[in-house]
């Protein structure tokens, strides 16, 4: 028995590549956080995903207390270690009767990252269930270790930038991560995964927070921050992140802004190769 997960549950991410439902919080605290989203979105009139992208809890005290949760870096410590990074952040939100979806798709496309050891929690801010749009794994296709060749669309309803996409997959072994609000999913960076558009009412909103143990590291820029969550980063491999004195901290304005660039630039020439 880890500190959150049992022995089977460890063994099922391993095996799987992804692990689900596993509770953080109530859903009294997922509306507050969602809240403080939506607050965000009236004052820039943008989503939240647009604006903050790649480090989006690096301008809000709150989000870095919500990646540094200490239920869930329990969870993550029994998958990775006692020693954890987290080197981004991302919200993924769609509107009520929104047709945006998410293609299939290897997050370790554009990372960079050697190993590709990206844990990644999904946290689920609504629930997030089959009529909403919650997202679909295969179970086992991390298990090649390998990147599949994906196909860049650029679909404007795609929430993927580069509209990245592998075809040809058997939709039939997808499974469904449903969550409820406070809940959280696990999936590996290698993991094929997609959503559907949502066709519910309301929106439907997670926060993907990507760990890491401090010996995987950035392969195609140099520079690359995180924020140490737990126990040390024994390798360097990472430089430190600022941390924000309020929300909208301008220091961490640039840096995120920064940061943005960096990985885009990155994914470009990743493709031009
Ligand atoms: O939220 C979604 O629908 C997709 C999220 C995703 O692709 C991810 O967290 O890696």
């Amino acid at each position: 028995m880890g500190k959150v997960l049992t022995d089977t549950e460890v063994s099922r991410y391993r095996d799987e590549g992804f692990l689900c439902p596993i509770p953080l919080f109530g859903a009294a605290e997922a509306r507050a956080i969602r809240a403080k989203i939506e607050a965000i979105e009236a004052k820039t009139g943008d989503e939240a995903q647009n604006r903050f992208r790649i480090k989006a809890h690096l301008p809000f005290p709150w989000l870095g207390a919500l990646i540094c949760h200490e239920r869930l870096l329990d969870a993550v410590e029994d998958i990775i270690g006692p020693d954890i990074l987290c080197w981004g952040s991302s919200f993924f939100s769609k509107n009520a009767r929104d047709p945006r979806y998410v293609s299939w798709h290897q997050d370790t496309t554009y990372y960079g990252l050697k190993p590709r050891d990206t844990l990644t929690a999904w946290v689920a801010l609504t629930d997030a269930n089959t009529q909403n749009g919650c997202m679909k794994m295969i179970p086992g296709s991390h298990r090649s270790g390998e990147q599949a060749v994906h196909e860049e669309t650029f679909d404007s309803n795609n929430l993927l930038t580069r509209g990245q996409t592998i075809k040809g997959i058997d939709e039939t072994k997808a499974v469904d991560v449903v969550l409820k609000a406070g809940e959280f999913s696990f999936h590996s960076e290698l993991t094929y995964h997609s959503s559907p558009p949502n066709q519910s009412d309301d929106r439907r909103i997670g926060y993907s927070i990507h760990y890491i143990a401090p010996h995987v590291r950035q392969t195609l820029f140099p520079g690359a921050t995180a924020m140490v969550c737990r126990g040390r980063d024994t390798y360097g491999h990472w430089l430190t992140e600022p941390a924000p004195r309020e929300d909208f901290d301008p220091v961490c304005m640039a840096a995120l802004d920064a940061a943005y660039a960096q990985y885009k630039a990155a994914s470009q020439k990743a493709t031009a190769a």
